[in-house]
């Protein structure tokens, strides 16, 4: 006990010294108190943390390092200079030669250490002269990264004037994702969403290591993604959505602009083209393609399960077949979603074999196919991943057929359900879904074996939300817990401490500006983070 208080004296009072002489003509400010390492309040929770009794000085005088021969290490440390930057203006040069005119060093290292096998594991040791990061890929040290980030305090404007030296807790971190698809979904047909907006998004996103955007591309309401070879799907079916407004739709270059945004972040942009149902907007388009024959008028309304593709037309599929060849050439992740999702006036055969065939054409063109748990019931490859939203009986059909499965039980997970019956936005069909109800569950509790679990996503389906602020306030802060259950191991999960940790990301929310809703169920901090003055 004495020799921590002697430790802790020896640690501050050689901080003040540095800040004494580096601050000569100032009033010197010393930080106080060094928080542990063990409780700075992380999301998601890392794998092992152990703290040690010192601290790190970020200051004027750091730089970062990155490996030299490692492919993107260079960008990665270049974003986190650009973050460090945004958050408490430091500049902090990146190089990748090592100098000695440099105190304070952080490392961001390539390393091929077999317990980093996995490519989104890293390490990350924090002694008093250096800061190592160690993955084995840049996608690990990406993930690394926004640890470190949350290391350092968010401040108010008035003491990031003021503040010269920023100490990082010293001990380490040992981390890596308990899966490796974690999702978040946004519908851009209902109500459409600007380029800006889901980068906005996928920044928030990125920064709790959510590593998969889904975009829900095409509904009844609307066609939001520019096919050259078919013009009239965003001409005709991309000018309107829910409610009546104007809609909107991404040219091809915009949907380039979003994959290279989510790719600099190291997340895997998902198109979804959902068929044979919800494909009004499709169909006033080019009524060909209509299971009636007759040509729709385009819809606004909220219904959903009356619309279908004809399913034993030849020129559907070779439609079909354009969309996802010039979508799958944009994409270089490695799926593609074909919705399949209620779609009730399809005749059950008919639904049967479309989504045979369409699985052959997302096959042709190099993807691999994910649908809504419906096309669980089709001759489906056990190649083809479900993503379970609704039925528990198509869960298991897809686990008899050793599918993947991809967990986002409506109940639980999905964003666009009221918090509670005072919530304006939002829906309540599959109940209402308060902050910790959101958190209190494991995607490993429904019976779906560990090795059938590709992963999680949080859905955020728009028909309520029409503009970013609408749209943070349902995601904000539930897609936080989401991204935890997807990330941590099951034993780092626990409501009491999580519900402490979403109470200091308040700051962090506060200045990128995010309209989160402020659940009452948590205690919503300031910075925690004081100053006291030497006299
Ligand atoms: C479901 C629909 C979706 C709708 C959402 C609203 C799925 C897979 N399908 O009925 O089109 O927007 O509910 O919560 O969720």
């Amino acid at each position: 006990m004495i020799k921590t208080v002697l430790i802790r004296c020896i640690f501050f009072l050689s901080i003040g010294i540095l800040v004494l002489a580096c601050q000569e003509n100032q009033k010197p400010r010393i930080p106080m108190p060094v928080t542990n390492l063990s409780d700075i309040s992380l999301i998601p929770k890392p794998t092992k943390t152990i703290a040690t009794n010192s601290a790190f000085a970020l200051d004027q005088f750091t730089a970062i390092y990155t490996s030299k021969s490692a492919t993107g290490f260079d960008k990665v440390g270049k974003f986190l200079a650009e973050k460090l930057k945004a958050k408490i203006n430091l500049d902090i040069p990146v190089n990748q030669e090592t100098t000695n005119t440099i105190d304070r060093v952080i490392y961001i290292n390539q390393s091929d250490s077999i317990v980093l096998e996995t490519p989104e594991a890293y390490q990350l040791y924090i002694n008093q002269d250096s800061i190592i990061l160690n993955a084995n890929t840049a996608e690990g040290a990406f993930r690394g990264i926004q640890t470190l980030r949350q290391l350092v305090p968010d401040v108010s404007t008035d003491t990031l004037a003021e503040q010269k030296i920023w100490p990082v807790p010293s001990g380490k971190i040992i981390d890596s994702p308990n899966f490796g698809y974690r999702g978040a979904m946004l519908d851009v047909a209902r109500h459409f969403f600007s380029v800006e907006d889901v980068k906005k998004y996928i920044d928030l996103l990125s920064y709790y290591k959510i590593n998969m955007l889904h975009l829900h591309l095409s509904d009844d309401q609307g066609w939001r993604i520019e096919i050259k070879s078919w013009p009239k799907l965003t001409e005709i079916g991309g000018s309107t959505e829910v409610g009546g407004e104007s809609g909107g739709f991404y040219t091809q270059e915009d949907y380039k602009e979003i994959v290279r945004y989510a790719q600099e972040r190291y997340m895997t942009v998902i198109p979804e083209i959902d068929m044979p149902g919800h494909t009004n907007s499709a169909s006033a388009s080019y009524p060909f393609l209509n299971g009636n024959g007759k040509t729709p008028e385009l819809y606004e309304g909220m219904r959903v399960g009356f619309s279908t593709f004809d399913t034993r037309k030849d020129t559907v599929y070779s439609f079909i077949d354009d969309v996802v060849r010039e979508i799958s050439e944009m994409t270089p992740g490695p799926y593609f979603h074909m919705g399949g999702d209620e779609s009730h006036v399809t005749k059950k055969n008919d639904y049967i074999y479309f989504v045979n065939r369409v699985e052959k054409i997302v096959q042709k063109h190099g993807k691999r196919m994910i649908g809504w748990d419906e096309i669980a019931n089709a001759d489906i490859d056990s190649n083809a991943i479900a993503q379970w939203w609704a039925s528990e009986e198509n869960a298991k059909k897809a686990v008899e057929k050793n599918m993947k499965v991809i967990v986002s039980p409506a109940k639980k997970a999905y964003l666009d359900m009221q918090y509670d019956t005072l919530t304006k936005l939002g829906l309540h069909w599959a109940g209402y879904i308060p902050v910790d109800t959101a958190y209190q569950w494991t995607p490993e509790e429904y019976g779906i074996p560990m090795e059938n679990i590709l992963g999680t996503e949080a859905p955020l389906w728009s028909e309520t939300i029409t503009n970013i602020e609408e749209l943070e306030y349902l995601a904000f802060p539930r897609v936080i817990g989401y991204s935890e259950l997807a990330w941590s191991i099951p034993e780092n999960r626990n409501w009491e401490d999580y519900k402490v940790r979403l109470g200091d990301q308040a700051p962090f929310l506060e200045r990128m500006n995010v309209n989160y809703y402020p659940s009452k169920l948590i205690d919503w901090k300031k910075s925690k983070f004081t100053y006291e003055t030497i006299e």
